[in-house]
């Protein structure tokens, strides 16, 4: 296997971990997200060989930037994406006029009936384009967009957070907002 598949695979443990399972490493985190980098280096270390060196290459070259360290690099956080309840200090910003939510079409039933739910994880995720929406929504088979009126859903109360990679997150977001395109 390349460097690149290995590190490839072992971020999707790291994901695995920091958003779901931290047992899966023999772990814990904070109220806030955080592990020890070097519990999680450990941990890791028990399935496959690991150092710091690659696990900061992880953070580095992660394409939707995953990951963060504290500022002295002791800890370590998913940016977004648990499923466990942790706060992990998301900012409260102004929505643009619309944003966009892709998923599999299997699912489009359920969710013209009762808007989108945050099923497993904490969140609904959205994302500011439609491109990147329809690649999200790949993941589940063949796709559906919807466009959410995201705007007009904060001046009715609703509260929008974006995490600090830059993806959207809201508790649910009823029928009435969405549009599929
Ligand atoms: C669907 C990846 C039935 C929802 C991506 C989604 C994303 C409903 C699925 C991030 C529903 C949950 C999250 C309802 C929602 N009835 N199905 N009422 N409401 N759903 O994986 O948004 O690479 O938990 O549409 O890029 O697909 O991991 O959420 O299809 O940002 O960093 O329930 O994961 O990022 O699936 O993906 P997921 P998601 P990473």
């Amino acid at each position: 296997m390349s460097k690149q598949s290995d590190l490839n695979s072992i971020s999707k443990f790291i994901s695995l971990i920091l958003r779901h399972h931290p047992d899966a490493a023999g772990i814990t985190l904070d109220e806030h997200g955080w592990a020890e980098v070097e519990a999680l280096i450990e941990g890791i270390r028990r399935s496959r060989p690991f150092d710091r060196e690659m696990l900061e290459e992880i953070v580095r070259t992660d394409r939707k930037m995953r990951y963060s360290f504290n500022e002295d690099k002791t800890l370590i956080r998913a940016n977004q994406g648990h499923s466990i309840p942790v706060d992990v200090e998301l900012s409260v910003v102004s929505p643009p006029e619309y944003l966009y939510h892709g998923t599999g079409a299997k699912f489009a039933e359920s969710i013209d009936r009762t808007g989108l739910l945050p099923k497993s994880r904490l969140y609904v995720h959205l994302s500011q384009d439609e491109d990147t929406a329809r690649q999200v929504g790949s993941r589940h088979g063949s796709p559906v967009v919807y466009r959410v009126k995201s705007r007009q859903m904060e001046n009715h109360g609703g509260v929008f957070y974006r995490s600090v990679n830059g993806v959207w997150l809201i508790k649910a977001v009823p029928a009435e907002y969405l549009e599929k395109m």
